[in-house]
Order: structure tokens, then C-alpha cells, then sequence
């Protein structure tokens, strides 16, 4: 299908994918999510690929949600319909690795959506923030609560009462984002992460995935018992073999994702 709002390329077992609305600073409307989410599950299923890159343009990675698409709605409209559920539901899903490359603006659902990503890598001009308040709502799709676990409850209530923007050194210090690099070299940044990615066994990094999303669903106790039973479960495939015989022999590991 070719999508309008969205752009993918696939290469080298990477998926780039770029939000693509310019004229709206990449805003999220339902037709943009509604792309994202199919694209991102069919990366998911697709075999030739990997690791997965989201994007947006230099000036914005995504400016929220669409006021002007949902400014008319009413409480029966968004709560019958499940304003957006589905699509991020969707998103929440993929199983492969996603990596935010965010430049410019991540605001609202923008900066949501870049932390339903694995990590965030960004560049200097970037611009995170909850303006929410601003318009008389409270965030909807995480501002709230995975910004609270990144940033800790001081930095997220300030954003999320005070609508502040946080800059890229913020991000860092305060552990939203893993790196900030030069705004021109965001892509090849991010490109050379996923490619290292890509070049280890999938099952591993699904299991890595798997086990560090599993911290903030559930108690110390249980996520470090988690994590030995899938260390204990990586015995069971044949790149922990060849993973171990590699180092041992000196060598490059040459993965089967078995
Ligand atoms: N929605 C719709 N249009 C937008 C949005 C947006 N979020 N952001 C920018 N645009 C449009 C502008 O209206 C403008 O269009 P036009 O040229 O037709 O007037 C165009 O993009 C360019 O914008 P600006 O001229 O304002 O560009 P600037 O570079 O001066 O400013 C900003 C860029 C700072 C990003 C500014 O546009 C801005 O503040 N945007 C709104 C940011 C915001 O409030 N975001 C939060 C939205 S609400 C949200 O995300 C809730 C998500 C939760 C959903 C929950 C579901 C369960």
C-alpha cells in the first residue's frame, strides 16, 4: 500500500521510517497513525528486516496529536471510539526493536509516541515537552506515566503541569534520551545503532526487549526472576552456542537467530 503520511524505506535490514505530514510540523491525526501502525506491524512480520528507525522531519519529529482533528470531538465521541487505542495499541505491540531519531519538536503525543520507542537518540535542536495543559486536556498516551518513569516525578510534573519544553542536554542529563549528536548526523547516528542491532541474533533481542519492558510492568523481585529464566531459556537456542564458541575461538559470531 502506499501510504501519504508516512514515508518507509528498507535497507540493509533496517526500516527508516519517516513521519511525513510537513505542513502540520508532523501532527498525529488518524490517518498518519492509522499508516504508522501498519507499517510497524509489517516490519514486524517482514523477515528482511531487523530493526526499525522513526523519524520525522529536521524541524519537528511530531507536534502532538492533531488539535484540529479532534478540537470538534466529545467525551462520547473519543471514549465510543477509543481515540487512537487501537493504532498505539499496535504500536505497543512490535516486537522488534524500535529506535526514536528525533530532531526538532516531540511534544504531546510526539513525545509519547518517541517513548513508546525502545530508546531515543536525538539531536541538539531537539525540543521535548507536554504542552497538554496548554489546550485543556492532560496527556493521553503515556505523558503522564512513562515520562514520570524516564525523567522522575519532578521533571515530569513540571512538564506536564508547567507545558515547559525540555532541550536535548536536559533530555540527556535527566535520562529520556541515550545520546544527543550534531543535528546533521541524527540519521547516520541512528542508522549505525540499528545496524549493530541488527547484526546480533533476533531471538536474543527479542528476549532483550522482552526483559527490559518487563521492569516496569512488575516488582523487582519478579522482573529479576523474569530475566534469569529467560537468561536460563537462552541455553535452549543455538546462538547461545555459537554466541560462546565464537568468543572462545577468537572469532565474529555468525548468528542463525536459532
Ligand atoms: N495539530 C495540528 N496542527 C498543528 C499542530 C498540532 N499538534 N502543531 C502544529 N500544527 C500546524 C499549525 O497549526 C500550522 O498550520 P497552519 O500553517 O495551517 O497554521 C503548522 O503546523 C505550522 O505550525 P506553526 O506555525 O505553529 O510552527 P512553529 O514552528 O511556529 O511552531 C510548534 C511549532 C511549537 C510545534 C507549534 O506548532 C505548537 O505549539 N504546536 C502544538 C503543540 C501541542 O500543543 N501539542 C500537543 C497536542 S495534544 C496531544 O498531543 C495529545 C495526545 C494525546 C492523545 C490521546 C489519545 C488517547
Amino acid at each position: 500500500m502506499a501510504y501519504e503520511t508516512i514515508i518507509v524505506e528498507i535497507e540493509d535490514e533496517i526500516a527508516l521510517i519517516r513521519l511525513n505530514r510537513p505542513e502540520a510540523r508532523n501532527a498525529l491525526n488518524s490517518q498518519l497513525l492509522g499508516e504508522l501502525s501498519e507499517a510497524l506491524t509489517k516490519a514486524d512480520r517482514n523477515d528482511k528486516v531487523r530493526c526499525i528507525v522513526l523519524t520525522g522531519s529536521e524541524k519537528a519529529f511530531a507536534a502532538g496529536a492533531d488539535i484540529k482533528e479532534m478540537s470538534e470531538k466529545s467525551f462520547v465521541d473519543v471514549y465510543g471510539e477509543d481515540l487512537f487505542g487501537e493504532k498505539i495499541d499496535a504500536i505497543q505491540r512490535v516486537r522488534k526493536p524500535i529506535i526514536a531519531a528525533v530532531s526538532g519538536y516531540a511534544l504531546g503525543g510526539g513525545c509519547e509516541l518517541a517513548m513508546i520507542c525502545d530508546f531515543i537518540i536525538c539531536a541538539e535542536n531537539a525540543k521535548f515537552g507536554q504542552p497538554e495543559i496548554n489546550l485543556g486536556v492532560v496527556a493521553g498516551i503515556g505523558g503522564t506515566q512513562r515520562l514520570t518513569r524516564f525523567v522522575g516525578k519532578a521533571k515530569a510534573m513540571d512538564m506536564n503541569l508547567t507545558g515547559r519544553f525540555m532541550d536535548a542536554a536536559e533530555a540527556e542529563r535527566s535520562g529520556l534520551v541515550s545520546r544527543v549528536v550534531p543535528t546533521p548526523k541524527l540519521i547516520p547516528e541512528a542508522m549505525a545503532a540499528a545496524r549493530k542491532i541488527a547484526e546480533k541474533s533476533a531471538i536474543t533481542i527479542k528476549a532483550v526487549k522482552e526483559s527490559v519492558n518487563r521492569s516496569y510492568e512488575t516488582t523487582l523481585r519478579e522482573g529479576l526472576l523474569f530475566e534469569r529464566r529467560t537468561f536460563h531459556s537462552m541455553f535452549a537456542t543455538e546462538d547461545q552456542k555459537e554466541g560462546m564458541a565464537a568468543f572462545m575461538e577468537k572469532r565474529e559470531a555468525q548468528f542463525r537467530d536459532k
